[in-house]
């Protein structure tokens, strides 16, 4: 799972970056933008995992986990370099977290404009459609050029159709996401990666002082559709070279629970619609994360693609069952032990063995 970590320049993401990973790149208000990004690796911490371990002692325990890709700022200006070399690379990542700068700071004020969140996302929302349109007319440009040459095949035609209803949808200044595509349009133009239809997730990164301060921003945002929260961004890093007591400590004091690194999985967990599924034995305890409403067979491909070629049935009980049972013995017992099929959708907690023949 990769995620890019967006946003204007100097509105914080090295410095939640930093927080996340536990990283130490350069935070800095006069440095010229960095020309690549940051990359780090952070577990999915699943207390779930922890538990089987402990239950099967396997040699291996593996969890789940989310590449953050920390990007230097863009669209600092308007429609500035729309060909810029590190949007592909943005596009690859399969969400997008937009990190604004909500903390008040004069020099920055006047180098980029004053705070002003709701505006910053419009100018985001209004730089990834015209992206986005440059891209889809440049396409559909040399489709009809195709087309005078006899290149007219059904795959072309299904693109071409659904670029059309792209296109509409961008001139009406509205994002991909918000379009309901036939699942074979889909699939056609899946391969542009598109800016406006990646998920996306907004975060302000305030000071420590204002922090509870946010309300009003934030339910503008929610109001717009987008998934919202506050970080103190700087305070986050601060915290993240105190040792575990006092963190806790201060995130109380915050009136927060959890650390910055799994609230962040967990609203991304949410934001795509995440579940995990798992494998477990005495070689290894695994998570796995596929979407909500993955079917058996597609699940099993994620673990190796012969599970998926061979299917022939999932032998699956659920987490929670184990836990109350104590062993797998005491559920087969109880009947709780399940045969499901291909098309069997895979709940979160899921256990899963899959039976198969190649
Ligand atoms: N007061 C305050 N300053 C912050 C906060 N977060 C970041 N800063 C400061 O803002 C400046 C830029 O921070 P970075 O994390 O480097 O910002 P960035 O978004 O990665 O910058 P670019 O990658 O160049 O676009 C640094 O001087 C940080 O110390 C915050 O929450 N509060
Ligand atoms: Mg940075």
């Amino acid at each position: 799972m990769k995620i890019a970590l967006i946003g204007p320049p100097k509105s914080g993401k090295t410095t939640i970056f930093n927080a996340l990973t536990g990283a130490q790149h350069e935070m800095d208000k006069y440095s010229p933008a960095a020309s690549e990004a940051n990359i780090g690796i952070v577990q999915v911490t699943d207390e779930r995992i922890t538990l089987l371990s402990e239950l099967y002692k396997p040699k291996k325990t593996i969890y789940a986990n989310i590449e953050f890709h920390d990007f230097p700022g863009i669209f600092a200006r308007e429609s500035e370099n729309p060909e810029s070399a590190i949007y592909p690379e943005i596009k690859s990542c399969e969400a997008f977290v937009l990190i604004l700068r909500v903390f008040k700071d004069e020099e920055l004020d006047e180098l980029y404009g004053p705070v002003d969140p709701l505006k910053m996302l419009s100018h985001f929302e209004d730089e990834m459609i015209l992206s986005d349109m440059l891209v889809v007319e440049k396409r559909i440009e040399k489709i009809l050029l195709g087309y005078k040459r006899g290149i007219k095949t059904a795959a072309i035609q299904i693109e071409e159709k659904a670029l059309n209803l792209i296109l509409e949808q961008l001139q009406a200044n509205k994002s991909i996401r918000d379009l309901d595509l036939a699942p074979e349009e889909d699939k056609a133009i899946r391969g542009f990666q598109f800016f406006s239809a990646k998920p996306l997730l907004i975060l302000l990164n305030s000071s420590e002082s204002e922090f509870k301060k946010q309300n009003e921003a934030l339910d503008a945002i929610r109001q717009r559709g987008f998934m919202a929260q506050v970080i103190a961004g700087k305070f986050e890093q601060e915290l993240s070279g105190l040792n575990e007591e006092d963190t806790e400590l201060f995130l109380a004091d915050m009136g927060m629970e959890h650390s910055i690194k799994d609230r962040l999985t967990m609203l991304c967990y949410e934001l795509l619609g995440l579940v995990s599924f798992f494998t477990v034995g005495t070689d290894e305890v695994r998570a796995w994360t596929i979407s909500k409403g993955t079917n058996a067979v597609n699940a099993a491909g994620k673990i190796h693609s012969d599970l998926a070629r061979g299917f022939i049935r999932a032998e699956c009980f659920g987490y929670a069952a184990l836990i109350q049972h104590g062993s797998e013995k005491h559920l087969k017992e109880k009947g709780l032990f399940r045969l499901e099929g291909k098309e069997y959708l895979v709940q979160d907690g899921d256990i899963l063995n899959i039976r198969f023949s190649v």
